[in-house]
């Protein structure tokens, strides 16, 4: 069976990370396969988005950095809500360095990342020192790392031969790297998680290179498993309202993707 018709109970079965495990669980249990991504510049926004679109999502992703007021209080609120809400945490550092200074950007710092994100991300440009790096920090407290195989964004140089080498330095990776943001399904091995940003629910774009898909596009024709979103959601008038329409369009699309 490929990783297109097996249910998230299956795959979660299938796992050996502790991490992807539970976040099959969770979508399963959920019915959810939503990723919010909380890029708001105010902590009492981000928290309250949060609270809010908590029921509807399997995982938060963050952009720590763009926040004005960050304190070890909003981690800490954050952790509260990612226990009451049931969704594991995403800070999208997009590591991009040398094994050496990964391990400092993900351990030290002001964010101290290491401490309360359960999954980070990295670009492969480096080769396999940052993921090297990322796992000698991560691997102990129970963390785990996507690789950007593929971008959004127009004109990316994420594609070909570089979107396979990534699939492959995953594969050597295992233990630490559990799937890839992309905008299309790029392994086959069933235990990886695809996630994919840049989704709206009409396709479309911004004024700064971003591409839309929808749901049904993305979870059902190109055969990702996650849509992440973010101005579709904390942009909307109702943002639960709007989290909510998005489980919905993306869950739908994995019930009928399974049934085809
Ligand atoms: O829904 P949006 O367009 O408001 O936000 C999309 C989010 C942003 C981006 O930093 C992120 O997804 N993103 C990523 C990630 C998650 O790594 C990769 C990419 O290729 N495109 C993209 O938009 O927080």
């Amino acid at each position: 069976k490929s990783n297109n018709i097996l249910k998230y109970s299956e795959r979660a079965a299938l796992c050996s990370n502790g991490l992807s495990r539970r976040l099959f669980t969770i979508m399963e249990q959920k019915k959810t396969n939503l990723v919010l991504s909380a890029d708001v510049t105010s902590s009492k926004e981000l928290l309250q988005l949060v609270d809010k679109t908590g029921p509807h999502v399997c995982m938060v992703k963050t952009h720590v950095d763009i926040l004005e007021d960050f304190n070890q209080d909003v981690v800490d609120s954050l952790t509260k809500l990612a226990a009451k809400h049931d969704f594991l945490i995403f800070e999208d550092r997009k590591f991009a360095d040398i094994g050496n200074t990964v391990v400092h950007q993900y351990s030290g710092g002001l964010y101290r990342i290491s401490e309360w994100a359960d999954v980070v991300n990295a670009h492969a440009i480096p080769g396999p020192g940052v993921v090297q790096g990322l796992k000698k920090v991560g691997a102990p407290k129970g963390r785990a790392c996507l690789l950007i195989a593929e971008m959004s964004s127009s004109g990316n140089l994420a594609t070909g031969s570089y979107t396979q080498d990534t699939v492959k330095m995953a594969e050597e990776n295992k233990d630490f790297v559990i799937g890839f943001i992309c905008v299309s399904k790029i392994s086959s091995n069933p235990s990886f998680l695809h996630m994919t940003p840049g989704v709206q629910l009409e396709a479309g774009q911004d004024s700064l290179g971003q591409q839309y898909l929808t749901p049904s596009e993305v979870i059902g024709k190109r055969g990702s498993d996650l849509i992440i979103v973010g101005r579709g959601i904390y942009q909307a008038q109702d943002p639960a309202n709007a989290a909510k329409q998005f489980q919905i369009a993306g869950y739908d699309a994995y019930v009928t993707r399974m049934a085809e």
